[in-house]
């Protein structure tokens, strides 16, 4: 398949526990000062915390253990020991957490800022203090602080796609995405290439990227399964845009156009109102000199703008990508925002 799955293995160790502490008070005037012990400090946690500039587990590059910090023994005086200190791993938005020796998944962190502990600190022994009884007035006895959790992780990220392709079998979407992102799926002149979704990230500089979903293609019919069916279009329903390719070949581009929103509109009625760009394609072979006209007639009816929601491009050839690119990522980024502010308000 070819899902864009990035794997990391990582071993992650809790701080352990500071021991608790055997004490007596010794003062002045006081000759049998009882037990003054304190606590050992609790030791430190591992934690995953996602953020939303990551889009790769590379960042993690050639770390495999983390181990937090110790919890200090408690004093005397009652004094408890300092916790230990945490260790706080930056993970992407995405990240499947599976424990590697049981094989269960532990979360899914998928929204920005989430934590998950992924190995807790061991609790700090308790002092001598808390020994004392009517019978022992003076105990001997505190207790080690205990180790931190260890676990052996793997981390696995699932990307969430920002922009969903659609088009009829053979529009040219798979070439379009490998050219453009780091997803490599078949290419071929046959229809229903695709037969699996497959995402890739497309970066616009080393910050600026959005995940882009290649699905296979949809005909008429679709929703009674024609074709490959429609299931497929699931893949697509979180995404924030949607990219409808069609290949300049077809005959009336806005009938392709129409086609596809029903398809869409007859899966999930809320699909085919998501913000979209249109991509009119592989114009690097169109010869005919009725281009213009044709553009001009599809611009009119559908009331779209050129450079603005429709691209005149060759995925091939790479003509318009980065105008494309642009554009698409600009419109993610808004709608990211405006999904952010919508949390707030319910928040
Ligand atoms: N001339 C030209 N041909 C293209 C372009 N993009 C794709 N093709 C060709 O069109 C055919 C189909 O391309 P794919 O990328 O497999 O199309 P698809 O939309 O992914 O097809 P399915 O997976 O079957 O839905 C291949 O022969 C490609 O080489 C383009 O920009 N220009
Ligand atoms: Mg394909």
């Amino acid at each position: 398949m070819g899902h864009f799955i990035d794997e990391k293995r990582l071993k992650v160790i809790g701080g352990k526990g500071g021991d608790g502490c055997v004490s007596f008070r010794r003062e002045k005037f006081i000759p049998f000062g009882g037990p003054d012990g304190g606590h050992g400090g609790d030791g430190g946690n591992v934690i995953l915390v996602t953020k939303d500039n990551l889009h790769a587990l590379s960042t993690l590059r050639g770390k495999v253990k983390f181990t937090a910090g110790n919890g200090e023994p408690g004093k005397g005086s009652n004094c408890t020991g300092a916790k230990g200190g945490d260790i706080i791993i930056e993970v992407p938005v995405g990240t499947q957490v599976k424990d590697e020796d049981t094989g269960f998944i532990l979360t899914d962190l998928t929204v920005k800022g989430q934590e998950f502990i992924a190995a807790r600190g061991g609790k700090g022994g308790a002092g001598n203090l808390v020994f004392k009884n009517s019978v022992n007035q003076a105990p001997r006895t505190a207790i080690p602080g205990e180790e931190g959790q260890e676990r052996n992780l793997v981390l696995e990220l699932k990307l969430i796609a920002d922009v969903g392709l659609v088009g009829y079998p053979n529009a040219g979407k798979s070439t379009l995405i490998s050219k453009i992102s780091n997803a490599h799926p078949e290419v071929a002149a046959y229809p229903f290439t695709t037969l699996t979704p497959s995402l890739g990230v497309v970066n616009l500089s080393q910050w600026d990227f959005f995940v882009m979903a290649d699905i296979p293609g949809i005909i008429v019919g679709a929703h009674e399964g024609k074709g490959l069916g429609f299931k497929f279009l699931r893949h697509i329903e979180r995404t924030q845009v949607l990219l409808y390719l069609i290949d300049c070949f077809e005959e009336d581009w806005n009938e392709v156009f129409k086609a596809l929103k029903k398809e869409l509109k007859l899966f999930n009625p809320l699909l085919a109102q998501k913000t979209f760009v249109v991509g009119i394609n592989k114009i690097d072979s169109y010869l005919s000199e009725d281009f213009e006209e044709r553009k001009k007639a599809f611009l009119k009816k559908t009331r779209l703008k050129e450079n603005k929601n429709v691209f005149f491009i060759s995925g091939l050839k790479e003509l318009g990508l980065d105008e494309l690119k642009e554009k698409l990522f600009m419109i993610v980024k808004e709608e990211k925002k405006n999904k952010d502010s919508d949390q707030t308000v319910l928040s």
